[in-house]
């Protein structure tokens, strides 16, 4: 369906970009900054670790600049639990506290709103070797104290919080991807609708704490939500997709949103006796706490269909955007009909359209999106920039389908695309980049970590200027 006239960005629309502290900030023992499970996990040895990352911590000011210069109005960013609280659950680390506060000031200062992530992927690793997301009674208690202290401590200048990144990653492919929630750990599925069970309450508890206290404040979830194609048009297909789009999506959403157990996904986890460890009174506490605004972050779709594959997982092809196969429900398969990007992801931009039309009919909640983008590997030019015109078609088609989306009513209020400056991928290490910002070093490499914008760092620039008008 075309549309006619398309309508103008609000002016209070936020133009961001986004990143997460363990894979910006580096200085990971810095300052009193305790373990999380990313900085003690057996990294591949082909890719970087952690432990100096983009060095965030240390080149916040100059990147904020370079944000600025950019004309953006918003930027997304996690804060690094164990840097407040160093074992997860005791002693709260002033310094942590300070240096958040100096990064909320210096953006403010620049005229660009902070969107600050609770919780991205960096568990205490004090709070994994307790039992981490299993434990429920630690943990719904740790993740409320924590961000307790965020809330008295930043809720005056930050306006809007984002409670988990991807729940839904983290338990579908966290057990494959092993480091996402428990470091090197492996949990069966039993466990891990547990864990989810525990996120579900400790994020309720944690918006409703915001609700009660700091009414000036927005919150809400951030989880990577694809839109679902059936294969072909056997009707076993679309119930294939709709299954899919149960256990990924709907699940989450519904919980969080609706304060309810989707039907379909309590049916699936009753009969393989995965349903989690209800306790009186969870009900109440899911139904209470609502979300102001859906944030998520969307890379690609997935398609499905209803016959098993049969074939075998390669570990290395594993990644947060792949579905498999759950026997019964789904089978994963490719889509022709799309190109991809150097890392295997569909490029689906039409598929951006249809996620957020079916997440605004079903919950109508305002949407922010909290990461897009590309991955590629890339080296500076002989003019010291990266000529990345594939990123710049990415964000062109992607952007143009968001702009349908407002022209069709759906209510919008900042995209940030992932990332600001380049960043350690979540698995691939430095070779895969995202940024507008190119950070000179490479995956064992230091170099000085020059930062040098890239050509879509001007295109981000003039559209952002351009579309305003
Ligand atoms: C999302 C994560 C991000 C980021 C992104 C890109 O799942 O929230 O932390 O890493 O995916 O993924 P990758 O870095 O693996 O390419």
């Amino acid at each position: 369906m075309e549309i006619k006239k398309l309508k103008k960005f609000d002016d209070d629309f936020l133009w961001g970009a986004s990143i997460s502290a363990f894979q910006a900030e580096g200085a990971s023992t810095k300052d009193g900054k305790g373990l999380s499970i990313q900085d003690v996990k057996k990294i591949s040895e082909k890719y970087s670790d952690f432990s100096v990352a983009a060095d965030f911590y240390n080149n916040y000011k100059e990147d904020i600049a370079l944000l600025k210069e950019m004309g953006l109005s918003s930027f997304r960013f996690s804060i690094s639990w164990t840097r407040i609280i160093p074992d997860g659950d005791g002693e709260i680390n002033k310094k942590g506290i300070i240096f958040y506060h100096n990064l909320i000031d210096e953006l403010k200062k620049n005229g660009i709103e902070p969107i600050v992530t609770i919780y991205h992927f960096d568990l205490p690793f004090s709070l994994q070797q307790k039992g981490g997301w299993s434990n429920r009674d630690m943990i719904v208690k740790a993740f409320l104290k924590y961000s307790k202290v965020l809330f008295n401590e930043y809720a005056k200048k930050v306006k809007y919080w984002l409670t988990i990144n991807e729940q839904n990653v983290m338990i579908m492919i966290g057990s494959k991807m092993k480091f996402l929630n428990g470091g090197d750990k492996k949990f069966n599925q039993n466990e891990l609708y547990n864990q989810s069970h525990n996120m579900f309450i400790a994020q309720a508890l944690v918006m409703e704490e915001m609700h009660n206290n700091f009414p000036n404040c927005l919150i809400a979830p951030a989880l990577n939500i694809v839109s679902i194609y059936p294969n072909s048009n056997k009707p076993q297909d679309y119930l294939a997709a709709m299954n899919a789009s149960v256990m990924r999506n709907w699940y989450y959403l519904d919980a969080i949103v609706r304060g309810e157990y989707n039907p379909i996904m309590y049916k699936y986890l009753e009969d393989n006796n995965f349903l989690p460890d209800f306790r009186k009174g969870d009900y109440e506490i899911l139904k209470k706490a609502k979300p102001d605004f859906i944030a998520f972050n969307y890379y690609t779709s997935a398609t499905v269909k209803s016959e098993i594959n049969n074939f075998i997982e390669v570990e290395e092809l594993i990644d947060q955007q792949r579905l498999f196969d759950v026997p019964g429900m789904f089978s994963y398969c490719e889509n022709p009909n799309l190109e991809k990007t150097e890392y295997g992801w569909d490029i689906d931009s039409t598929g951006f359209r249809v996620t957020m039309r079916e997440m605004y009919e079903r919950y109508r909640l305002p949407l922010m999106i909290t990461e897009n983008g590309l991955g590629h590997s890339e080296q500076l030019n002989e003019n010291n920039t990266v000529d990345d015109d594939y990123r710049i078609q990415y964000y062109e088609k992607h952007l143009n389908e968001l702009r349908k989306c407002i022209s069709e009513g759906i209510k919008i209020i900042s995209y940030n695309a992932w990332t600001a400056i380049d960043i350690v991928s979540s698995h691939q290490g430095f070779s895969k980049r995202y940024g507008f910002i190119y950070v000179d070093r490479t995956e064992k490499d230091l170099k000085e970590m020059k930062r040098y914008p890239k050509k879509s760092f001007y295109w981000y620039k003039e559209y952002i200027k351009k579309i305003k008008y």
